[in-house]
C-alpha cells in the first residue's frame, strides 16, 4: 500500500515537474521561464527588459 501512495504521489509531481523541464531550445532553460523557448540564447539576455530576449525579439 505505501509504495501504491508513493507511485502515485510521483505521478501526481512527476508529470507538472517534467513540463517544467522541457527544453524545446536545449539552451538549459526550460521552456517555463526560457524568454526565447524557440531560440538557443543561453544567457537569456533581455537589453531592453520587455521580458522577450535578445535572441528573439523582433523590436530590440
Ligand atoms: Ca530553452
Ligand atoms: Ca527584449
Amino acid at each position: 500500500m505505501r509504495s501504491f501512495v508513493g507511485a502515485l504521489f510521483l505521478g501526481l509531481l512527476g508529470a507538472p515537474a517534467l513540463a517544467q523541464q522541457l527544453d524545446a531550445d536545449a539552451d538549459g532553460v526550460a521552456d517555463a521561464v526560457d524568454n526565447c523557448p524557440d531560440a538557443w540564447n543561453p544567457d537569456q539576455h533581455d537589453d531592453d527588459g520587455d521580458g522577450t530576449g535578445e535572441a528573439c525579439d523582433t523590436c530590440p
